[in-house]
């Protein structure tokens, strides 16, 4: 069962190296999907201490009487000094028992054959990966290197970037989900419906080792590549040694989680790509190995091809901007949508009136609660402004942030749809005598820790440069767990990258 042909190319993107690698060219085991042998970060020599360590290791892992944390996650190192030996191995969260184990065994024998004598090497199936080092890896967040997989298949669908709109929806409510889950698991799968009313199935998965924020931060980072790796394809999946993300159009968990799932293998990713291909880019952050050589040759043939086709790109979108206002455009809800989801805007909906406009709660036909911001036509933001909202809210993702999920523009109407947030604005809890009490010095100082954060990341570490210049404690939203969103950014200042002062011609704020 080698079902996956050869096609190299080779793509210099910003600073990483992007290789497109064909899976026959690594000779892989049918079912290994990719592995990462770390040559720079040092060998160990046959039959030394190192070697017997991890033999050790690793044949604990898959033994029969390790549970690990009960959920498929295993921890553990065997050794002294130089010579102690780290592993970490992970099951996907509905793989349990005997699969899981059987899963591991194979991984444990694959990787040490296929990275001889290397001390670092990091490798997945379908159904598990393991990941082993000469140094902790436990509780560290390491995004790199990171594996791009992908249905070769494209999305059935004229409407494309409505389905990838979907996709992205689901994708960041599981990786919320999957971050905030307890600690045991870190887990979250689910499904969505496309607008051609195909089933997106979707999965987000994180090391139980990692805390909730380097979760996230790990799983938002992954979600960015969805677009780049998988861009049409009605499959795909980023996988890196701490987390990871996948959507297909077929399921491919087992949603009852309950053990043992024998035939979870062939529903699994495979019933496209036994027909056809899988090619599998791989990250490589700066390895230069001696694969590089061989595949070279094979890649002069393509480069050409290559070039040109990164040439298009560019020139599609005809400049930043135009690009910009088309991702605008695919963020557009149907009026009549809104309309019915919000009772045709009720007084029983409304949860508040704004500056800008009025606020109403509205349910979509999903099942997915949505705050809708209706703007009055005399509110001052021009079409501009209004604009510049819906692009700067929708490319800003973090957890303390309101999630902008579109626009809708009919006639004079227009619309912002956001995620809904249960517990209303921080100023309503902190001046209602009653609801204060609830704000123990714990939850106050998860507030503005919160907050601070959600500014960070609008300062610094966006993509863009954005001052708020109308925080207060009404746009402060707050939700189940009282972790604080900040909203409304209609005020933001859009500040180019590098750019440490901006020229701020009105004066606004509070
Ligand atoms: C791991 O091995 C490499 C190469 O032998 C060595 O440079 C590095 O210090 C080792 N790391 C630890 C934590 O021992
Ligand atoms: C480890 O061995 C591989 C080949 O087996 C070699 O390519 C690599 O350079 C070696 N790494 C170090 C740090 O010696
Ligand atoms: C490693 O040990 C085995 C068995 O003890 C022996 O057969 C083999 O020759 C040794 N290999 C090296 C490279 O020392
Ligand atoms: C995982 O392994 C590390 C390193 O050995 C250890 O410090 C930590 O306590 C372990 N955690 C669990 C949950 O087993
Ligand atoms: C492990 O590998 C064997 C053959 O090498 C295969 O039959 C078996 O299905 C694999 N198990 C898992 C869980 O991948
Ligand atoms: C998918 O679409 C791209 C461009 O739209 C096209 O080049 C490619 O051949 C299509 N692939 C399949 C398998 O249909
Ligand atoms: C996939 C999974 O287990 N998700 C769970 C995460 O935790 C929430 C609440 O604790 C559950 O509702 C989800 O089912």
């Amino acid at each position: 069962m080698a079902p996956l042909t050869v096609s190299s190319r080779l793509l210099f993107f910003l600073s990483p190296i992007l290789f497109l690698i064909s899976t026959q060219s690594l000779a892989q085991p049918p079912d290994f999907r990719s592995y990462s042998c770390f040559n720079e970060k040092g060998n160990y020599t046959t039959n030394s201490t190192y070697q017997t360590n991890l033999n050790t290791l690793l044949s604990s892992l898959s033994s029969p009487s390790n549970n690990g944390n009960g959920y498929g996650f295993y921890n553990s190192s065997y050794g002294e000094n130089a010579d102690e030996v780290h592993a970490i191995a992970l099951c996907r969260g509905d793989v349990m028992g005997d699969t899981c184990r059987g899963c591991l065994s194979n991984s444990t024998q694959k990787l040490t054959q296929l990275c001889p004598n290397q001390k670092e090497a990091f490798g997945f199936y379908d159904e598990c990966m393991l990941r082993y080092a000469n140094r902790s890896v436990y509780g560290a967040m390491e995004a790199a290197p990171a594996f791009w997989l992908w249905n070769p298949q494209n999305v059935s669908s004229s409407d494309v970037d409505g389905f990838f709109q979907e996709l992205r929806r689901l994708l960041e409510d599981l990786s919320g989900q999957a971050a905030a889950n307890g600690s045991l698991r870190k887990f979250a799968v689910g499904t969505a419906t496309a607008p051609n009313f195909q089933t997106i199935y979707g999965l987000a998965q994180c090391t139980p080792d990692l805390a909730e924020q380097a979760c996230s931060d790990c799983l938002v980072g992954a979600l960015e590549d969805i677009p780049k790796c998988c861009e049409g394809k009605q499959g795909g999946r980023v996988v890196n040694p701490s987390c990871n993300v996948r959507y297909e159009i077929s399921r491919f968990y087992d949603p009852t989680t309950v053990p043992p799932l024998p035939s979870s293998s062939t529903s699994t990713g495979g019933s496209k790509s036994n027909r056809s291909r899988t090619v599998i880019i791989i990250v490589v952050p700066i390895v230069v190995s001696v694969a590089l050589i061989v595949i070279f040759f094979c890649i002069c043939l393509r480069v050409k091809r290559t070039e040109k086709k990164l040439e298009t790109r560019k020139l599609l979108p005809g400049g930043d901007d135009t690009d910009e206002i088309g991702s605008a455009e695919s963020l557009q809800f149907d009026f009549a949508t809104i309309r019915v989801s919000t009772d045709d805007f009720s007084e029983a909906n409304k949860l508040g009136q704004g500056g800008f406009g009025s606020v109403y709660r509205g349910r979509l036909l999903n099942g997915k609660d949505i705050a809708v911001k209706r703007l009055s036509a005399n509110s001052g933001q021009g079409d501009l402004e209004f604009k510049n909202e819906v692009l700067l809210v929708a490319k800003l993702q973090h957890r303390n942030l309101v999630r902008l999920l579109g626009f809708c523009l009919e006639g004079s109407e227009r619309l912002l749809v956001y995620e809904f947030v249960p517990n209303a604005s921080l100023d309503h809890i902190i001046f209602d005598p009653t609801k204060r009490a609830q704000l123990d010095w714990v939850r106050r100082y998860k507030i503005i820790v919160g907050t601070a954060r959600g500014l960070l990341y609008l300062h610094k570490d966006s993509r863009l440069r954005i001052i708020h210049r109308d925080l207060k404690a009404s746009n402060i939203l707050i939700d189940a767990e009282m972790n604080p969103k900040i909203s409304d950014f209609g005020m933001a200042k859009l500040f180019v990258l590098d750019q440490t002062q901006g020229n701020t011609s009105r004066i606004v704020g509070t």
